[in-house]
């Protein structure tokens, strides 16, 4: 216990200003769908509140958030009383909190040691909670976790979530059977649902979680029906005349057995080491899943010892969340930029006060565009929420509206190009505005080298985005072809470069003019021609005077070119500008070897569409994805009816379960080795 230190009133005036903000922020959260906050905000405040209790427990109320779960229900769905209150989990932020939750369970079961204890564990999905009811096998109620003890009546809507059944399937389930879990929107359904809110003029979503919550809580259930939730059950309410298996993973296979969906990566796992392994294993495929995760959920295996081991204040003692580091933080804008891409095309970014997201310090948001910053009412001096998610480029979620300044400075986009002064325009039913200076402007010429190095173009290691910024700058090269005539003396004199460097950065590029046609063509830049579009060029053309030469005509005789992408092709050639950087780029020694006759059109794998899961032992998957792309096939990020096959390596992810589901062909290593040779 710690030392009992006297309570002053500076402590006393703390916990009711946290208490009442997390109230506030329980309520906009669980009540409204609309938090203010994110997450990693409210369990600092939260986890603050809970230590000052600990540390003057003659502080904690009844009422305090700490000894509840959520906030009270809205007036305008029906409540719900749950028989068996609808708990929350603690959360554990670091693997020593996880030692923590094992070493206490261990303890209490009298285990000498937490990794001879079984869990199960499984992704934390970033959805809603909800609790079905089963009488006799037949769906009759849904609700929301609400404040723990009552909930909103949310049964017709659910009703319309397909993966949840209306009647059980098979035998043995209890006479009443509550079944709580999750309701969730996936990846794909998100875009989709994002996009036809766009094409209707309507208000789109931030993220999955957000459209999920905001389609369930619809007061007509029509609209609920028009969107696309899903349903995963993870664990148990009330339950009467029958029994539950005597284990968590025994149960989630009753569940099965009985129609309800339950998530494809809930593993049995031995003690804290097997918990953490699965944590480091789910964090690497984290993005490949189809859904949001923000965590990872352990939960002791028997039920028995769940028993045994009970509930403390708002949570049971046996399951704990393992958190993910927070994608989504509170900062501020500071100002609004524009950057150039290669094709000209202007991006609004938000500079921002630094902040830390998932691990990484943000300085910068993409605001995409200008109808972007039209819809989320963003300007210089609010207050945002930040949001990122794996690799990709941090986004502005949301703006706290209640924290806006008095003074805030709207965006405009520029009449000319912030780096080369040129007019810009924007085209009829576009969003991008496009600068028209073209490779004379700076930012487009550096960002054109920097996609021509790039590793699935050129491949140039060593000359990586900084060094391009600096030899543009320093009035080195202008284009791409001018990097093959530096010389190690040029070189040696830039900022950070070592003798022993400068020629690291001349033998890549000397090792970079051997490619192939395909990828020379990739690395042009041309407008719409991405990897796919630049083999097929390769391909049917066979050399690289053929396709500068075709017309539009010709160039729609290949795969998957239409009437925009030759039109960009055409003009691309027709540039004097052009011509002349691909005429240097020869003469400079860029070659490849003769395109053999098509293979495509013979190969029986041209047109299939692949998907890669799981490690494969003797190839990276890039490595195979190229040789399928060689072979004319497609390879996808994501299955769908549209696959025709799955190849899988070790410790496959979703997708095999999906593929399974779709009856798609599934492949092992040795299968696809055999399909391609
Ligand atoms: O909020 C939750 C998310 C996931 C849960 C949960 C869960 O299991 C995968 N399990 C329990 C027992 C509770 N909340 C209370």
């Amino acid at each position: 216990m710690p030392a009992s230190k006297a309570v002053t009133q500076a402590i006393v005036e703390r916990v009711n200003d946290l208490r009442q903000q997390v109230n506030y922020h329980n309520y906009r959260y669980y009540v409204l769908d609309n938090p203010e906050i994110p997450d990693a905000e409210f369990d600092k405040l939260f986890r603050e509140l809970q230590a000052l209790e600990h540390q003057f427990p003659e502080l904690i109320t009844s009422d305090s958030p700490t000894q509840r779960v959520g906030a009270a229900p809205l007036k305008e769905f029906g409540e719900v009383r749950h028989a068996i209150p609808m708990l929350s989990l603690a959360n554990a932020f670091s693997e020593e909190e996880v030692q923590g939750f094992g070493k206490r369970i261990a303890d209490m079961l009298k285990h000498k040691d937490p990794d001879h204890i079984e869990f199960t564990a499984e992704p934390k999905l970033d959805g809603l909670a909800i609790s079905l009811r089963y009488e006799k096998g037949r769906f009759t109620q849904a609700a929301t976790r609400g404040d723990g003890e009552t909930g909103e009546d949310v049964t017709q809507n659910v009703r319309t979530i397909h993966s949840v059944p209306l009647q059980l399937v098979g035998k043995g389930y209890p006479d009443v059977l509550e079944v709580r879990g999750e309701v969730f929107m996936s990846r794909e359904g998100f875009y989709a649902l994002n996009k036809k809110q766009q094409q209707l003029g309507a208000k789109t979503f931030a993220n999955p979680r957000n459209a999920a919550a905001g389609s369930l809580r619809q007061l007509d259930s029509a609209i609920t029906a028009s969107r696309p939730l899903e349903f995963f059950g993870y664990g148990f309410g009330e339950i009467k005349g029958g029994k539950l298996a005597p284990h968590q993973s025994e149960i989630l296979e009753q569940f099965k057995s009985w129609g309800i969906r339950v998530c494809p990566e809930v593993k049995k796992v031995r003690g804290i080491k097997g918990c953490l392994h699965y944590y480091a294993n789910i964090s690497e495929r984290r993005e490949q899943l189809d859904y949001e995760i923000d965590g990872v959920v352990y939960k002791v295996n028997a039920i028995a010892q769940q028993e045994e081991l009970g509930f403390v204040s708002r949570a049971p003692r046996w399951a704990i969340a393992h958190k993910f580091p927070a994608q989504e933080a509170l900062t501020t804008i500071k100002a609004i930029d524009v950057q150039v891409g290669r094709t000209g095309i202007l991006t609004p970014v938000a500079r921002l006060e630094p902040v830390e997201v998932g691990g990484v310090t943000v300085t910068n948001a993409t605001l995409h565009n200008q109808d972007e910053i039209e819809r989320l009412d963003v300007r210089v001096g609010d207050t945002v929420i930040i949001y990122r998610a794996g690799d990709v480029i941090p986004k502005v979620a949301s703006v706290v509206k209640e924290r806006r300044p008095r003074h805030t400075t709207l965006f405009k986009m520029p009449d000319k190009c912030p780096e080369c002064g040129s007019d810009v325009e924007r085209v009829e039913g576009e969003a991008a505005t496009r600068c028209t200076g073209g490779l004379a402007c700076p930012a487009q010429r550096k960002n054109t080298i920097k996609h021509f190095n790039s590793r699935r173009a050129m491949d140039i290691e060593g000359v990586g985005d900084k060094l391009v910024d600096q030899l543009v700058d320093k009035g080195l090269i202008e284009d791409a072809a001018d990097q093959y005539t530096l010389t190690r003396e040029q070189l040696a004199g830039l900022e950070r470069m070592a003798e022993k460097s400068a020629g690291n950065v001349l033998h890549a590029l000397e090792k970079s003019k051997k490619t192939t046609l395909a990828r020379f063509i990739y690395a042009l830049g041309i407008r719409d021609v991405g990897e796919a579009t630049a083999l097929n060029l390769a391909q049917h053309f066979g050399d690289l005077d053929a396709i500068m030469e075709a017309n539009e005509e010709a160039l729609q005789q290949v795969p998957d070119i239409g009437p925009i992408v030759a039109a960009h092709i055409v003009s691309f050639f027709k540039q004097k500008h052009n011509q002349q950087v691909i005429k240097k780029l020869l003469k400079a020694g860029v070659h490849w070897p003769q395109v053999s006759q098509p293979i495509r059109s013979e190969s029986k794998l041209a047109g299939k569409t692949f998907v890669i899961t799981g490690a494969l032992a003797t190839m990276k998957r890039d490595e195979l994805k190229d040789k399928l792309i060689a072979l004319g096939a497609k390879v996808s990020g994501s299955v769908s009816k549209n696959t025709d096959y799955v190849v899988v390596g070790a410790e496959p992810g979703s997708k095999f379960d999906k593929a399974q589901k779709l009856g798609i062909e599934i492949l092992d290593e040795d299968g696809i080795l055999r399909l391609i040779k």
